[in-house]
């Protein structure tokens, strides 16, 4: 993170900067635009800050946006890689609701690992919010199925899911059907959001997982975890520029606060 701070601090050549982008998870065709800028301008920091800025600015436009707007009758599937942080960041997502003052409630139906569902079962706990737990290994999509009739009356149902590689077949299967069990209900919700998340350390490999997940569940948005301990901050550009799905959060750490909204030009300035 803040890779030109590191630059200016340590005197770096040319090659040491194509090195520290690299580390930083930058594609090749970004960092080569950012060395282009790096030679052409009187190389001062701040100029050079704003050169990088505006230029990706311009490229990335306003469209990458998070934009997430909280409503009522709505929906939320957390999927994503064991270990990416998806019920950490329920545990945050219920918190978020109820500061914007709506009702959550969960399904905890990652059914693989108990302890998982313990987890979650300890987040309702803290926060006081309704949840509907499977069975040890009882099928995940039936939990959902149930989980939606007796969780209606809340504004707002978030669906944990068993963290998943994506080119493991039978569990994308699973959650296909788990997507079509919501699809079924869909007339009892104004918003249905398939979300990922992804650990900020996994940096250019989270191309393949995000595309991996879309051809399964069409994915909405995408949650990035980790990002106070990761070093791959620049993949994010090439996830943003690959796919037409927005990022809409940051998870900073793991405390039930460290989460915010995530907004291109804030993300350039952290990272640049
Ligand atoms: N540093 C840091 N750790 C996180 C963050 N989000 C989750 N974690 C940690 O990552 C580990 C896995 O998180 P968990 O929510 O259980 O992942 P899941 O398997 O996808 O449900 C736990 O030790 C979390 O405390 C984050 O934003 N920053
Ligand atoms: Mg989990």
């Amino acid at each position: 993170m803040f890779f030109l701070k590191k630059i200016f601090k340590k005197k770096l050549n040319i090659e040491e900067v194509e090195d520290l982008l690299f580390e930083s998870g930058v594609e090749p065709k970004f960092a080569d635009m950012i060395i282009t800028k790096i030679k052409e301008s009187g190389s001062k920091e701040d100029d050079l800050r704003r050169l990088i800025k505006s230029e990706l600015l311009s490229q990335f436009g306003e469209k990458q946006f998070g934009n997430f707007k909280p409503k009522a009758k709505s929906l939320m599937v957390i999927a994503g890689n064991n270990g990416s942080g998806k019920t950490t960041f329920i545990g945050k997502f219920i918190q978020y609701f109820q500061q914007n003052e709506l009702k959550p409630a969960v399904i905890a139906a990652d059914t693989f690992r108990a302890a998982a569902m313990e987890q979650l079962e300890h987040f309702a706990n803290r926060f006081n919010v309704p949840i509907v737990r499977g069975a040890d290994k009882e099928d995940p999509s039936a939990v959902v199925y149930r989980g939606i009739d007796q969780l209606l009356e809340n504004d707002v149902i978030i669906v944990d899911t068993s963290g998943r590689q994506h080119n493991n077949k039978n569990l994308m299967g699973e959650l296909q059907k788990i997507s079509n069990i919501i699809n079924k209900k869909s007339d009892q919700f104004l918003d249905i959001k398939n979300l990922i998340t992804i650990d900020a350390n996994t940096g250019l490999a989270s191309k393949h997982i995000i595309s991996g997940f879309q051809e399964y569940l069409p994915l909405d948005g995408i949650i990035i975890n980790k990002v106070d301990s990761n070093s791959k901050y620049g993949a994010l550009l090439s996830i943003l520029n690959d796919f037409n799905i927005p990022i809409i959060f940051e998870g900073y750490g793991e405390d039930m606060n460290d989460l915010r909204e995530f907004y291109f030009e804030e993300y350039l300035d952290r990272l640049l």
